[in-house]
C-alpha cells in the first residue's frame, strides 16, 4: 500500500538537527513537516522561519509547512521565498480574512496549496476551499502541541472528506497522535499521508530506519 510519511520536526532533537535530518532521510521519510506557530493563533511557539530555512538547506526532500499563525497572508512571502516549487504550504482558513486569496499566493509561487482543519471545524465551513486546494491536513488533535491524545470524533470527518476527495480533487493527510493502528485503519480507506511525531517516531528506543521500516511492513 502506498502512503506518505512526514516527520514532525518540532519533535526532533535540535542539538543535532542536521543529523536528525540525515537519519530520517536514511530511514526513507517522504517529507519534513514544519510546524510554524506564532504564540497567537496557538498559544505555543514551535518552529520559526529560521528553522524552516535551515531544514530546507539540509535536504532535497519536500517540505510540508504547516502555518499556525494569525493572518498568514501578511507574512506569506517570507515563507514562500524560502521554499522550493513542489513544497506544500498549509494555512488554517479561520486565521485569515480572505483565505482563498492567501491560497492563490501559494499557488502562484508554485507551491502546493493546503488547508489544515481543526478538530472543531466542520467540513461545511471550508467547502469552497476544497476545490482550490490539493491537500487537506486533518488535525486529529487541537493545534499547538505534540504529544496530545487523539480526538475520536475526527474519524467521522475523515470519512466525509474521503467521499468528496475524487470529485473535488484533493488528498487527505493526517496530523496529530498518529499511531500504527490509525495508519492500518485509514490508509486503506484512502488517507494519503501521515505526520509522525512523538506517538510513533520520536523519542523511542528504535532508530528512525527501524520505525519507518516497521510502518512500511504493516499488515493491512
Ligand atoms: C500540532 C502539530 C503537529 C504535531 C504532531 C506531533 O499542533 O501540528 O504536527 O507536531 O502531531 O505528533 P504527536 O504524535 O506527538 O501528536
Ligand atoms: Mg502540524
Amino acid at each position: 500500500m502506498i502512503f506518505e510519511l512526514m516527520a514532525s520536526m518540532m519533535c526532533a532533537d535540535y542539538g543535532h538537527l542536521e543529523q536528525e535530518v540525515r537519519n530520517l532521510e536514511e530511514g526513507g521519510i517522504d517529507s519534513f513537516h514544519i510546524d510554524i506557530m506564532d504564540g497567537r493563533y496557538v498559544s505555543n511557539f514551535a518552529m520559526s522561519l529560521n528553522d524552516m530555512r535551515y531544514i530546507a538547506g539540509a535536504t532535497r526532500k519536500p517540505l510540508d509547512v504547516h502555518l499556525m499563525i494569525e493572518h498568514p497572508n501578511n507574512r506569506i512571502t517570507l515563507f514562500l521565498k524560502n521554499l522550493r516549487k513542489g513544497d506544500t504550504v498549509y494555512i488554517h482558513p479561520e486565521a485569515e480574512y480572505h483565505p482563498s486569496a492567501t491560497l492563490k499566493s501559494i499557488i502562484d509561487a508554485g507551491m502546493i496549496p493546503g488547508i489544515a482543519i481543526n478538530p472543531g471545524t466542520s467540513v461545511e465551513t471550508v467547502m469552497e476551499m476544497l476545490r482550490i486546494v490539493k491537500k487537506v491536513l486533518v488535525m486529529s488533535v487541537n493545534p499547538g502541541n505534540a504529544g496530545q491524545m487523539y480526538l475520536p470524533y475526527v474519524g467521522k470527518k475523515i470519512t466525509k472528506l474521503l467521499a468528496m476527495k475524487e470529485d473535488m480533487d484533493f488528498e487527505i493527510y493526517w496530523d496529530g497522535a498518529c499511531s500504527a493502528d490509525k495508519i492500518i485503519d485509514f490508509a486503506p480507506k484512502g488517507v494519503k499521508g501521515f505526520v509522525l511525531g512523538t506517538t510513533l517516531l520520536f523519542g523511542k528506543d528504535k532508530t528512525y530506519s527501524e520505525t519507518l521500516q516497521n510502518i512500511r511492513e504493516l499488515k493491512f
